[in-house]
């Protein structure tokens, strides 16, 4: 073995040893609501050496990456035999995603990417790029994936490249390693963010979903939206309302979507969403949270005025800048929330609560009064009180 190689091969290895090894911490005193976690959870960096590099001398004399990876995001998540589960969108350069399943004995650090990424079936129109996958355990005993599945749009004009189309792809395993790929689902509309309820409700399966306009904008799509399906392997969204709107001047007034599927609780169904509005810097991508009723998930109970988290720090900065988007948490048996966002599509991080604390958040929170006046009177009910208890 040439020095080089070897040199290399020891570095690169003990570089990626060391990320994974690397223990996680909360960063304290933190909002009382959720506890960031100081390093992301995975990172480009995460995914396997032999993933990047080929690891013969022979054909690999430098030891240079063959398959560059450029981030680590938006993963869906469920817990399984004791570990944290992620089915992380992974990205090459080459701009394509596909899934791959990271586990962690804890939650928090430590997580480790299987040898092989998902081998995703195909249906006969094959997808172009697929990304975002939420897990959902539904009660029929399968574990699915929905996902977004992008292609060409077919009426494309000659010379336009960027014209897509986005619908809903649905997959089902057992065991993480075999995926049944069914029927995508057919809707009237584009659809991005779908995202499978894990209980029948009148005997169907439910949706929640996000119509769309375009390939980007929601446009007349409303907000995020709920649909009853009879058949999941041969999905179609029939009639489809809107159970969550967006509004003018908040933190949806652009588009909004369904993150993962929602906890069920004592006091109803609690849901982690994305909002997004623009602003000269371009889109900005945050967290929120609302509560439907826990005997019909499709009627709103609670939803505090504005976001839950925004993008901090070096979570403002990457691929797509000023994003935070999460499509996957979960609840413990304890009732802890491990809450896992990705910021600026290129890495994954947790923050930590608990079904207490989040439903405690979103009933004791003001809604959105949608004037300046509102939140004037809101933050004066709180001073007032605390002053005149003093
Ligand atoms: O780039 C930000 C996000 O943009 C899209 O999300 P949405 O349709 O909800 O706005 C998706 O491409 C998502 O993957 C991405 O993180």
């Amino acid at each position: 073995m040439s020095d080089l190689f070897k040199k290399r091969l020891a570095a690169v290895t003990a570089e990626y040893e060391r990320l994974i090894a690397l223990k996680n911490e909360p960063v304290l005193p933190g909002n009382g609501i959720f506890e960031r976690y100081r390093n992301p959870v995975l990172t480009a960096a995460h995914t396997p050496v032999f993933w990047r590099y080929d690891m013969n001398e022979d054909t690999n004399p430098f030891f240079m990456e063959r398959f560059g990876i450029n981030g680590a995001f938006n993963a869906g998540a469920i817990k399984r035999d004791g570990k944290y589960l992620m089915a992380v969108r992974v990205e090459g350069y080459d701009r394509k995603s596909f899934f791959a399943i990271a586990e962690s004995p804890n939650g928090i650090d430590n997580f480790r990417f299987r040898d092989y990424p998902v081998i995703m079936p195909e249906t006969e129109t094959p997808d172009t790029n697929v990304y975002d996958m939420r897990l959902t355990a539904h009660e029929d005993g399968w574990v699915y994936g929905i996902f977004c599945t992008e292609r060409k749009a077919p009426d494309a004009p000659a010379g336009d490249l960027s014209s897509a189309v986005a619908v809903a792809g649905i997959a089902r395993t057992k065991d993480f390693v075999e995926w049944e790929r069914l029927s995508d689902l057919k809707s009237k509309s584009q659809q991005r963010n779908v995202v499978l309820h894990p209980e029948f409700v009148d005997g169907k399966y439910a949706l929640y979903t996000r119509p769309q306009d375009g390939f980007i904008d929601a446009g007349s799509g409303g907000g995020i939206g709920w649909a009853l399906i009879d058949d999941i392997t041969n999905a179609e969204v029939k009639e489809e309302k809107i159970i969550n709107f967006r509004h003018y001047h908040t933190i949806k007034e652009l588009k909004n979507g369904e993150g993962p599927h929602p906890v069920k609780t004592p006091r109803g169904w609690l849901h982690l969403a994305h909002g997004v509005r623009a602003c000269a810097a371009g889109l900005r991508y945050v967290l929120y949270l609302y509560v439907t009723d826990r005997e019909q998930p499709d009627k709103l109970i609670a939803e505090p005025a504005g976001y839950l988290m925004s993008p901090l720090g070096e979570e403002r900065i990457g691929d797509v800048s000023n994003v935070l988007f999460a499509n996957g948490w979960i609840a413990d048996g304890d009732g802890t929330v491990y809450l896992y966002y990705a910021s600026s599509d290129t890495r994954m991080h947790v923050a930590v609560s608990s079904v207490d604390r989040l439903l405690d958040y979103c009933f004791n929170t003001a809604p959105d009064g949608y004037r300046s006046a509102a939140s004037v009177e809101t933050l004066t009910a709180i001073i007032r009180k605390n002053l005149e208890d003093r």
